[in-house]
This record gives C-alpha cells, structure tokens and sequence, in this order.
C-alpha cells in the first residue's frame, strides 16, 4: 500500500475527495486505488458485508461461469501467489471469502461503510461537489461520486398478483437467506429459467419432494465441466497468470474463450459437428464465445449453432414434448447469455419434477397456498423467485441522482444511457461510473479492473493539477452513443429481449431491447479510453 501524501486540495467543508457507492468486485479495488493516491475515501455498501453479486447472491448452487483463475484480480502478484481457488468454477461461498480475504488483506474495511444504502446523489454547484444521503436520512458530502453499483444488483420481482399473499416461504434468489433453506421433501415452486434458475433447479432437484419449474422463455444451456484443482494445478494457473491474463486482454469480452476466426460455412458440416462437440465438451464459455466468428452475426450461422445444441437437448431429456419445450423458439444460441449448467436437463429427467410452459398455462395468480396458472392451481411449501434484475441501468434508477439544474438522471435516460465512455455523463459532473452502460463490459474483474485503473487516472490528473470540475461535453457524448449505436447495429443479441438489451418485462418502460453495452470488444474499447487518457483528457471540459 502506498503511503504518497495527499494530493487533493479539498476544501475543508466537504467530508470526503470522493464517495464510492458499493462494495462489491470494483467498488473494492477502487477503494484500494484511491487510498494510494493519498485520498479521503468513504464506500457506502447496503449490504452487511462486502463482496457485491457475491455477498447477495447466495442461493443454492450459484458458482462462476467464468474460470475462478480469469476472474480474480490480477493487481497484486502476492494475492495471486497465496489464493488458490478450489474450483475452476468457483461457487458463491468461495468467492465470497475470497474478496473478504481481499477487503482484510489490503486493510479496505476500515473506509467501508456497511449497511448504507444511498438513496440519493445530488450536484452541488457552488462547490462541485456531492450531497450524498443514506437511507436512514445521514448526509455526506464529496468532490467525486463513484458509481460502483453493478450491472445485476436491482433485483426485480414478477409483476404478478398476489405474491404478498403467499403463506409459505418465498424468497429472490438475490436475497437468499444466510441460514439457507430446507427444500427436503418440500414440494417448490421456481419462477423463471435464466442462468440463475439453472444453478438453482439443478441443485435443488437432488433434495426436493417436488419441484414445479414455470418457464416463460427457455435458454440455450450447455455444459459447465467444472472440476477441483488440485494443488499442483493451481501452481500450473499460478506460473501461467501472466499468460492467463494477456490472453484475456486479446478477447472481446476478456475471458481466454475468444470467436474462431472461421465463418460458418468456410468449413465442411463435418467439421462444423467435430467443432461444435469440441466446444460442447470443453469446459466454461467457449460454447458460446469461442463459436465460429459470424456466429452472433449472420442468421443462418445463428441457426446451424443452435440446431446443433438443439439436437443435444433432445438427447439429453427422455420425454420429447419436454425436450421441445426446453429449445427457445424465439432467439437463436448466445443471443441472450448462455446459462451453463450440469446435469440441468436431466433434471426434467426426475420423476419429482414438472416443466410448467406458463405459454400454454399462464400464471393467473400467486394465491396463499401456491401459484394459480390458466390450468390448475400448485400447493405450494416454498416459492423461489429467479426472475432476474432490472439490469445495467436500474441500479442508477433506484439512486435518485441529479445532477446541474436538478436533472434527474433517470429522466435523462429514459430512452436509454447516453455517456462517454460509459464513465462519464453530461450535466453530472464529477460522477464517475465504474462498468457503466455504454462501456466495455465482459469478464467482470477483467473489464471492473480496467474501468477502475482509468478512473483513478482521471482524478489523479484531476487532483494534481487542481481541477475540481470534470465533466463530459455533449459532443463527446453524442459521439460515444452514436458509435456504441453503430457498432452495436447487425449484432443479433440487440434484436432480442434479454438484460442485456436492458429489458425487463416487470419494469415499466423498459420492455423492447435497446443497445446497452459496447459491442466492439473490450481491446478496442480500452484504445479508446487510453487515447483519451494520453491527449491529457482533452475530449472532457475540465475546470
Ligand atoms: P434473467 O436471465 O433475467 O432471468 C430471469 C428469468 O425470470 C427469465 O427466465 C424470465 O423470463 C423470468 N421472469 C421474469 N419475470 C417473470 C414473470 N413475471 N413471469 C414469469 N417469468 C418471469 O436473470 P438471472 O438472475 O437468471 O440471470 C441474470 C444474470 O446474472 C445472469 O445472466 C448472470 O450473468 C448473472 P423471460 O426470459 O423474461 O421470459
């Protein structure tokens, strides 16, 4: 930890040089970085511990998807040397510990400030500054605002009547209770079959009495292949971390699957099958970004990929009036996140479970004893929401943050972000988002470590040359929206409704896809921030 002085010259009225909201993979690291420039930071977490998705998401089975050794952080060699994660795809209880191990490691919980839900960021003019207010009404005050909130963290629940009024035990995945849940012999209910659901069904299935599983929209699932790592591996990943994460700078979305160079139909078909068996049995997301280069591109491509997982489903599950069920009908493979899952459908192999298309029979109601559908009525012990987050912008919605004249950032984005960079927005100056809408997103930690490192340039050349005002221009924004708009034009997954086109069907005005993230891979986004950074951040107005 560097001890360098203070370089900020903040006035003394303000509490803090700068508030980062949350306590999660980024709002950590960005903590850390912070503190070595020498600056008074103060993070808010509304949790009771640190972690984030990590600390919340504690439901039955929730693990990567990503390799645990691609996804921690890259910062320090000697966290690299001491951690050695269990799993190639770590589960929930491991991560969690290991970004407590962080936050004690690097002394971080001393400038945490838990259980500090911020309900609402206002700009003050006069000292351009932020007003910060907690839920529980305490106000504090800082140069810079750092928005370090997630892009899966506003849980939605359905927009279906009658949920308060179930008598049994119901929770969201995202709010799991920390003692856990009982499911033996119970007979449960599960709303939605996203990657969250498929962790949960197919570790639950192996207690349950009964499970009713009711599914809108079928995913393309493929195999996780997850397996321990034995200590004389995790030597092999721990010689190779250079390696590792160079390749992870080489992809578009940082992880060490990247898209075969080959089009579809450069190949034979019996290629294309030797393939795509390589993929299916090769562990984590190669299934999907490692497929053939047009495969997210062109429509016939699209189709030939997902026929081919299509063919796997109707092997795998016995009954094939469910197997059709389970093939989506109304997207092609990896066009929305690809939940990769084990043994997920021999679930619906079990005598015990049911497959409830909520197409045919949809849900009327939640009633004291159960769900309701067109059908028939489900008696009910337990009912378990996945359905999923008012993603990438919803965090921001439940933040009320105004910003020069009180504009209200939500308003401002009611048709959809506009930024730059994905860091910046005009008329909020001195907001910084870290893995904003807009910005170059992926492997969480791998991207998380970018945006944090070129936030923390920006208010070290901020601090150092006695600028208290940093703002994006509407140029600049104008700019960076109409490129994200263009690149993300002819991408098959910003036709589709998913989180990931920010749709959420439970939330009023957020139900057509709109192009939420950058689409031109994490290298070139990274070359645009760091030419930004290199012409001395000439594109922002600064005061
Ligand atoms: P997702 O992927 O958004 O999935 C939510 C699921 O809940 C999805 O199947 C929805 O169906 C379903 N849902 C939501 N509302 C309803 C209502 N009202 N009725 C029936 N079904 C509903 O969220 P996850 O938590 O699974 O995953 C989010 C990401 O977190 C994941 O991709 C990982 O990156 C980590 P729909 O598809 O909308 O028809």
């Amino acid at each position: 930890m560097s001890t360098s002085p203070r370089i900020a010259a903040v006035p003394e009225e303000l509490d803090f040089d700068a508030i980062v909201i949350g306590a999660g993979v980024s709002g950590l690291y960005q903590l850390y970085r912070l503190r070595e420039l020498g600056l008074r930071v103060r993070v808010f977490e509304a949790g009771t511990g640190v972690g984030g998705t990590w600390y919340w998401n504690r439901y039955p089975g929730a693990r990567f998807d990503s390799e645990s050794w691609t996804y921690g952080y890259s910062f320090s060699p000697e966290l690299l040397k001491e951690w050695h994660w269990q799993e190639h795809f770590a589960p929930q209880p491991e991560t969690e510990r290991y970004l407590n191990h962080v936050a004690d490691k690097f002394d971080l919980r001393r400038d945490i400030q838990l259980q500090s839900r911020v309900a609402s960021a206002q700009f003050q003019e006069e000292t351009s500054s932020w007003d910060i207010v907690l839920e529980d009404g305490r106000r504090y005050s800082a140069r810079f605002l750092l928005t370090a909130i997630g892009i899966l963290s506003a849980p939605t629940m359905p927009n279906i009547p009658g949920v308060s009024t179930f008598k049994g035990q119901a929770c969201h995945t995202h709010a799991w209770p920390k003692e856990g849940v009982d499911f033996a012999g119970k007979r449960v209910g599960i709303i939605g079959t996203g990657a969250t659901a498929v962790q949960t069904i197919q570790e639950i299935a192996k207690t349950v009495g009964h499970l009713s599983v009711f599914q809108r929209t079928p995913n393309w699932c493929a195999p996780l292949h997850n397996g321990k790592i034995s200590k004389a591996e995790m030597h092999d990943i721990q010689s190779r971390y250079d390696e590792i994460f160079a390749l992870c700078r080489t992809s578009p979305g940082c992880y060490i699957h990247a898209p075969d160079p080959r089009k579809t139909m450069e190949v034979s078909a019996a290629e294309r099958e030797a393939f795509w068996e390589k993929l299916y049995d090769s562990p984590g997301f190669g299934v999907w970004m490692g497929q053939f280069s047009d495969t997210l591109t062109d429509r016939e491509a699209n189709r030939l990929a997902s026929e081919f997982i299509a063919r796997k489903i109707r092997q795998r599950v016995k009954d094939p009036a469910v197997a059709e069920k389970l093939i989506p009908k109304n997207h092609g493979l990896g066009t929305r996140r690809v939940p990769l899952e084990t043994g997920y459908y021999e679930v619906y192999n079990q005598p015990n479970v049911e497959l409830v298309d909520i197409n045919d029979t949809p849900i009327e109601r939640i009633t004291p004893t159960g769900i309701k559908t067109s059908d028939r009525e489900y008696e009910l012990d337990i009912i378990i929401y996945a359905t999923g987050f008012d993603a990438i912008t919803g965090a921001f919605d439940r933040i009320d943050i105004r910003g020069v004249d009180g504009v209200r950032l939500k308003d401002l984005w009611q048709d959809g972000p506009q930024t730059y960079l994905g860091v910046l927005v005009e008329g909020f100056p001195n907001m910084l988002m870290v893995m904003g809408p807009h910005a170059g997103l992926g492997n969480f930690t791998r991207t998380a470590e970018y945006s944090v490192e070129w936030v923390t340039g920006l208010i070290q050349f901020a601090t150092e040359r006695g600028v208290t005002r940093v703002e994006a221009t509407s140029a600049g924004v104008a700019e960076w929206t109409d490129h994200v708009m263009a690149l993300g034009q002819g991408q098959l997954m910003n036709e589709i409704s998913s989180w990931m086109t920010g749709v959420n069907r439970n939330v009023e005005g957020k139900q057509r896809p709109r192009i939420m993230r950058y689409s031109g891979g994490h290298p070139a986004y990274r070359e645009h921030c760091d030419a930004v950074a290199a012409s001395g951040y000439r594109a922002l107005a600064l005061g």
